[in-house]
């Protein structure tokens, strides 16, 4: 009897067959910048293809295990990691995925582009990081806060190491159990320890990668008034001087069992009176501070987002490439190339928004206040959209493969699951919401993000006519419904919408992004992109039926 052997999805090299990525590289970086970074990518990519995918599978089988006693009763706390999540720190300080926008010669080489490569090289590694990318993310964010603040250059100079024996990464230690997004109710305290120095004392509720050599927690000084804004962002060193031993006072009371991210040790803290290191004035508010270190995460969060979205992808049509239904290949059923041809547009859309946030980045840490003030808004929308994307999309690219993706050893489940915690960690959708109100009111407001759509749709006028005034017609109701919230950012009303209205804002932005590119992109012969923006807008913005599109252009679309 011949047996019916389904064969797996096989990946295609995720830098080639990524049409979005290479054309967004050659417009952010110049067709020179591109090539520039081209080594470096086709490098990652090519160990993305084996051995990272296999130091993967070893992390997502081999989860942490927390020892908190020797035989003997000694205190020990150790966090014992897999090979794979071993060969994951190497391979991110030897790519410089934490690095690069810190090394001289990219700074030379791309400029603010620094980041732009960076965003690259995760959107290439991350959906085959074993969620490295957690302590990646943490590590990029203190090295922020660090280069900011000028406090600690030591340590600064171990985050942005690109030689594995140095490199270190960081855990971000804000949440306490009475609350994470109101962390106002944070009880943890900073005392001085009578040397010059400071001691922590309190809990810490989640504590991911608490394998990495420090931290950056948040505590609030004796003396210092209740609330947030005063709270302040001290650098713990996780172990003594050994390298081995926890630092004194420092306890992990248990790793957390959860859905996903099951290679990430997240531990719960003790800290009773641990040596830590201001990185602001203790005297002064600074919660205003940490924030340059959460929005550098937030983005990463993007970036992980939107790459798990087109990896799903490429897992997804790989096998309808292979699979058989009613008598023809999956890949040509029209009602599966209509699902896949969605599940395109998204992932293109949530690409968009996580380069954009990198790109803004780049520019706003090299002095450009229009950069700064975008960014103000567009990290929290980049943050929440490709968030609540990236949940429906794994969704759906589980049931792309039908039982197969519900059962564990095919590695299809971990989509959904590692795509669940986007939207809760870094600030839950809701909390992203509550800030884009609060960040509408203040500054600038939302003028960058609407001067931006308006650019990209009287640009769209001659060439897309119909989408342009389907664009037109939801940015006016938008304006409108803006207006009404900056003016009475505390009214129910508004606070009640505040997630609808997020969602509309960061579809809007994603609109004009893929605008923007495709104009750029026409103008080189290349219609993919405006079939995009087209798509993305018909279907995000103009609630359309458009699963007849989707189907015809299907082959352009992926
Ligand atoms: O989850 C975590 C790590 C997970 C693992 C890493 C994953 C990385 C990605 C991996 C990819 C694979 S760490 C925990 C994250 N927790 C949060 O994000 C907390 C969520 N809560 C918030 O975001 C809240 O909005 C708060 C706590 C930041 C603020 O809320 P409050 O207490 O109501 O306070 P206010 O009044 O809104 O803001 C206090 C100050 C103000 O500044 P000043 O004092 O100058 O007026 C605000 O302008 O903070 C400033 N501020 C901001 N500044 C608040 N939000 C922002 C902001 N987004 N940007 C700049
Ligand atoms: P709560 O704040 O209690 O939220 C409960 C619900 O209330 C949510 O639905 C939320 O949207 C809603 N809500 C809260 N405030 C508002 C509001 N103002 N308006 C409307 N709705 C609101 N934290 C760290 O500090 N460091 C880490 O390394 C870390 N790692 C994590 C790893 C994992 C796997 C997970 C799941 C969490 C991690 N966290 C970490 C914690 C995470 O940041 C918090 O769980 C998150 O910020 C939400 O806080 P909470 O759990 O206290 O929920």
């Amino acid at each position: 009897m011949t047996r019916f052997v389904q064969p797996g999805p096989a990946l295609r090299d995720p830098y080639t067959a990524d049409p979005q990525l290479r054309g967004w590289l050659d417009r952010l970086l110049g067709e020179d910048g591109h090539a520039a970074a081209g080594q470096r990518l086709s490098d990652l990519a090519a160990e993305v293809l084996g051995p990272l995918r296999e130091a993967h599978h070893d992390a997502e089988t081999h989860p942490p295990t927390l020892t908190r006693f020797d035989a003997w009763g000694q205190r020990i706390e150790r966090v014992d990691t897999s090979a794979g999540w071993q060969a994951q720190r190497a391979a991110a300080a030897r790519h410089a995925v934490v690095a690069l926008p810190y090394l001289p010669d990219a700074r030379d080489t791309w400029g603010p582009g620094a980041r732009v490569v960076q965003h690259a090289l995760l959107h290439l590694w991350g959906p085959e990081s074993a969620t490295f990318s957690c302590p990646v993310a943490m590590a990029d964010g203190a090295a922020a806060l660090l280069a900011r603040t000028g406090a600690q250059g030591e340590w600064l100079a171990r985050l942005t190491a690109t030689d594995p024996a140095v490199a270190v990464t960081s855990g971000q230690w804000m949440t306490e159990s009475q609350g994470g997004s109101d962390i106002a109710r944070s009880t943890t305290t900073a005392a001085p320890d009578g040397s010059g120095g400071w001691v922590l004392t309190g809990d810490k509720w989640f504590c991911s990668a608490i394998d990495s050599a420090m931290a950056v927690a948040l505590a609030r000084p004796e003396g210092a008034a209740a609330g947030s804004r005063t709270l302040v962002p001290f650098l713990v060193p996780r172990y003594a001087a050994d390298g081995r031993a926890p630092a004194p006072g420092l306890q992990v009371l248990r790793l957390k069992d959860k859905l996903g991210t099951r290679a990430v040790p997240t531990g719960e803290v003790r800290l009773d009176g641990v040596p830590a290191f201001p990185l602001t004035d203790p005297a002064e508010p600074g919660l205003a501070a940490m924030m340059t270190l959460v929005v550098v995460t937030r983005l990463h969060n993007a970036a992980a987002a939107a790459g798990g979205m087109r990896r799903g992808l490429e897992y997804a049509l790989a096998y309808a490439a292979e699979r058989t239904v009613a008598g023809g290949l999956l890949a040509d059923n029209p009602l599966h190339r209509a699902t896949l041809g969605g599940l395109a547009v998204d992932a293109a859309g949530a690409f968009a928004l996580a380069a954009h946030g990198f790109a803004l980045l780049g520019r706003a840490e090299h002095g450009d206040r229009d950069a700064a003030a975008e960014l103000r808004l567009a990290a929290p929308l980049a943050k929440l959209t490709t968030g609540r994307l990236a949940v429906a999309s794994a969704s759906e690219y589980l049931e792309c493969f039908g039982g197969a993706g519900y059962v564990e050893d095919t590695g299809i489940p971990r989509l959904l699951r590692d795509a669940q915690v986007l939207p809760i960690w870094e600030g839950t959708t809701n909390v992203l919401s509550v800030d884009v109100l609060r960040a509408l009111a203040t500054g600038d407001g939302a003028r960058p993000v609407l001067n931006r759509l308006t650019a990209a749709t009287d640009a769209a006028t001659h060439r897309l006519p119909g989408v342009a005034e389907a664009l037109a017609t939801a940015a006016g109701r938008l304006a409108a419904d803006l207006a009404t919230a900056a003016a009475d950012p505390r009214n129910p009303r508004v606070v009640a919408g505040a997630r609808e209205l997020a969602l509309r804002l960061g579809h809007a932005l994603t609109a004009a992004l893929l605008l923007e590119h495709a104009a750029w992109a026409a103008e080189r012969g290349e219609e993919r992109p405006a079939l995009l923006a087209s798509l993305w807008i018909l279907r995000r913005l103009g609630n359309a039926d458009i699963s007849a599109d989707l189907h015809a252009g299907f082959d352009q679309l992926v």
